[in-house]
């Protein structure tokens, strides 16, 4: 009887917050509400958002994608999970018209009564100093406890400080999945260079596929990395960023959140009025997104 309600809780906690729905049950939600309103042109109403590593100051940044999510998305809270503004790159400094506009969009949040929590990342550690007070109608914490509808306690931090735990050679990571397809396409091309030049064959692709391994297994390590350090603070779950790798998984007991990046993925995690808990790929939902890759790479670490 234990057991059985246990394994109850446990479906009803796999369903709500990451079971993808039953193609049936769609289908019948779809029957009865219509054709689906195309993402991107209705206003979503959401509990709360989080977005982290817009690094907004580089070209990098996603800004139209961006601005067009922060309009189309309404919350009661806003989590901005580091990494907002990149600052390292203070000497090839980039400002857009877009990237205007996604602070603007966060600015009008603010004064329509969202409340929104800044918690910086190491892009954004000039924010650090103001850990404790308000800029700008903006709450500033090193890290929060966001407390879900359903009563879930997660821990919501950046997650740059477990770099140091980690032990991978975190630069090999910066290689993508695109950077392998790209790879494999050029390594017929080098080898004959190579050959041209007389050295002998060096398989690009083969040094790639090691450096993407690499990149899956310092992901992993690094949500379980985070996950422990969760369970030690004794939270139901945990919402970071930094490795711009969006993911929903029960690790262990918790629940390790990871809300991605508008650089590569342009994700955000929401949480509706019941508390469920989904990642939203805004690439796939806005029109303008239709030349952005469906499927984020594996990883693409900041430096
Ligand atoms: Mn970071």
């Amino acid at each position: 009887m234990q057991k059985a309600s246990r394994i109850l809780a446990e479906t009803a906690w796999r369903r709500s917050f990451y079971a993808p729905e039953k193609p049936k049950e769609t289908a019948r939600r779809q029957r009865r509400a219509g054709p689906p309103v195309p993402r991107g042109r209705a206003v979503h109403n959401h509990r709360t958002i989080f977005i982290s590593d817009t690094h907004l100051g580089t070209r990098g940044c996603k800004a139209e994608l961006l601005a067009d999510f922060l309009k189309h998305n309404d919350c009661d809270t806003l989590y901005l999970v580091g990494d907002i503004f990149d600052i390292w790159q203070v000497k090839r400094w980039y400002w857009s018209k877009a990237q205007e506009e996604v602070v603007r969009e966060v600015m009008r949040k603010i004064e329509n009564g969202t409340r929104v929590i800044y918690v910086p990342g190491n892009h954004d550690e000039f924010l650090r100093p103001y850990i404790g007070q308000t800029a700008f109608g903006m709450e500033v914490v090193l890290e929060a406890i966001h407390e879900t509808a359903g009563g879930k306690r997660l821990l919501v931090l950046h997650g740059d400080k477990f770099d140091g735990v980690i032990g991978c050679a975190k630069w090999l990571a910066h290689v993508g999945d695109r950077a392998y397809t790209l790879a494999l396409r050029l390594n017929d091309g080098l080898h004959a260079v190579r050959r041209a030049l007389g050295l002998p064959y060096w398989s690009l692709s083969a040094y790639l596929k090691r450096a993407v391994k690499n990149a899956v297994e310092y992901v992993s390590r690094y949500e379980e990395i985070v996950a422990r350090a969760a369970a030690g603070r004794g939270v139901d779950g945990v919402v970071c960023g930094h490795i711009h790798h969006a993911e929903i998984r029960k690790i262990g007991d918790i629940l390790y959140l990871n809300d991605g990046d508008w650089v590569e993925s342009c994700s955000a995690l929401v949480e509706d009025a019941r508390g469920n808990l989904e990642i939203l790929r805004w690439a796939n939902s806005a029109p303008q997104g239709a030349s952005h890759p469906a499927i984020a790479p594996p990883a693409l670490i900041p430096a």
